[in-house]
């Protein structure tokens, strides 16, 4: 079966500065470098992120890969910890301008469009232990400016703007599950910092709306959408998966499609003495500062029961969550290098959703894709990465990306993550999950088979469909998450 795709689909594959540039002449720090400094052997085989690849030099070179395996797009991000000289009033490092310029242009001139992200994770550390980071809405503000700054360098030629990559990760990773530094579990202060996130992406397309002059500019945020699915049919289980969705999702996709927090969610909050604190001028913000596009990363769907116990304190209960728990569903398939369930169909979903409730906003799935660890296993004689696993991985989303598509959902391309192996934050490099094997040791890059095989989907803007999709067979649509 051939699938064929919108005309100018986005075919493409996403990396960010904090995990493909290196840390080469930067001014700041970031969490992460942070973390690294003080707990290295937090960080597989204690590789930290000074030692993520070469991009800051190489780029040159890894954008003309990115041709030869056909990609018209790319996203990074702008790291504010390199654009930026003194964090306060925003003054502008000089070789910093001067990179970005340089791997704008040069995106451009191999006729790749650059895709602009400005948050990856990366709070320059200063910010954290002056103001406790996010939870200081005085950071929105300077994060506001630093991306006025990356507006006014270089909207114009870029024309895709995004303001943060997967901001409830954020959230989770710092506040609550302790996979991000400064690794707290409060769960009244994740309440804050999801919040002062919303805003400080408000704020930022505020300053966009202000500063772009390009005609076609357009802004958006990266949400990571986990749409979850209760494990049995009874209202417990049902009403816990509800909840599960507006804390996930819903929080994050109202606020910058509707310009509302969901008001059931705040309800809840405030019935557990944990609401986040606003004031009317800020909800104004977010009202009035919504997103033009939107990005998805989808990787695993969320299988959710209700919770085993509960007591007074939403801190105390939120691992496991004081409404709902994870569900190990019996027989689901996974990857388990990663630990993540494999469940392609869930790209339908997250399609209608976006369709039926979200305006149908024009989207693009900006991250997917398999971690797989020790791949020099599938290695052929000529040093090829034969990896029939991931291209196996990639049709069956892109089977169900194109089935939404088909019934009226407006989504325009898709993106891997990742163009070439980074650096994968706490697991270092243990997972791959490029087009493109890079050797650390020798900074040897190399095309795998799944690169080759995406450049022939590009170029003729064609899928065929050469495996058996798990539950297409059978296949109800489900309309609403
Ligand atoms: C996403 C992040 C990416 C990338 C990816 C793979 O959540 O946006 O930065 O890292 O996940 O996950 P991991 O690196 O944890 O294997």
């Amino acid at each position: 079966m051939k699938l064929e795709f919108p005309k100018d689909f986005w075919w493409g594959a996403a990396t960010s500065g904090p995990q493909s540039e290196g840390r080469f002449n930067k001014q700041h720090a970031n969490m992460f470098d942070y973390w690294y400094e003080v707990e290295p052997e937090a960080f597989y085989k204690q590789v930290g992120p000074d030692t993520t690849s070469n991009f800051y030099n190489s780029f040159k070179e890894d954008i003309r890969l990115m041709k030869e395996i056909g990609l018209n797009s790319v996203r990074t991000s702008i790291q504010w910890t390199r654009l930026i000289d003194d964090l306060e009033t925003g003054t502008l490092n000089e070789d910093g301008v001067r990179f970005y310029n340089e791997v704008i242009d040069e995106f451009i001139a191999n006729g790749i469009r650059p895709v602009m992200n400005l948050h990856h994770f990366d709070l320059p550390v200063e910010l954290y232990h002056k103001y406790g980071g996010w939870e200081n809405k005085r950071v929105g503000e300077l994060f506001a400016n630093f991306a006025e700054q990356c507006f006014k360098l270089f909207s114009d030629r870029v024309t895709d703007w995004f303001t943060f990559n997967e901001p409830m990760v954020i959230v989770e990773g710092e506040y609550l599950m302790q996979f991000h530094y400064p690794k707290i579990v409060d769960g009244p202060k994740a309440v804050q910092v999801a919040y002062n996130l919303v805003l400080a992406s408000a704020k930022a397309i505020q300053k966009f709306r202000e500063v772009n002059t390009n005609p076609k500019g357009r802004i958006g945020t990266i949400l990571n959408l986990t749409p979850p699915y209760p494990a049995t049919d009874s209202p417990e289980d049902k009403k816990a998966s509800h909840i599960a969705n507006l804390w996930l999702n819903r929080l994050f996709m109202d606020s910058a499609v509707h310009g509302e927090l969901p008001e059931e969610l705040a309800a809840l909050f405030d019935s557990e003495g944990v609401l986040w604190e606003s004031t009317p001028e800020e909800l104004a913000i977010i009202k009035e500062n919504v997103i033009d596009v939107l990005g998805i990363n989808f990787y695993h769907p969320h299988r959710v029961e209700r919770p085993e116990f509960s007591s007074n304190s939403l801190a105390i209960d939120w691992l496991p969550t004081k409404f709902w728990k994870d569900y190990d569903m019996p027989g689901r398939r996974m990857n388990h290098d990663k630990g993540w369930e494999i469940y392609p169909k869930a790209v339908y979903d997250i399609g209608m959703d976006i369709k039926e409730n979200y305006n149908n906003i024009e989207w693009f799935m900006s991250e997917n894709g398999m971690g797989v660890s020790r791949e020099e296993r599938w290695m052929n004689a000529d040093g090829v990465i034969e990896d029939d696993y991931r291209i196996s991985f990639i049709q069956e989303h892109l089977y169900w990306l194109h089935k939404v598509i088909e019934d009226g959902s407006n989504c325009f391309g898709y993106h891997l993550w990742t163009p070439i192996d980074c650096w994968s934050w706490a697991n270092a490099y243990r997972n791959r999950y490029g087009f493109i094997s890079n050797n650390i040791h020798t900074q040897i890059k190399t095309i795998k088979k799944s690169g080759y095989w995406f450049k022939g989907v590009a170029d003729t803007n064609t899928m065929e469909l050469t495996i058996h999709v798990e539950g297409a067979e059978n296949f109800k649509p489900v309309t609403s998450l």
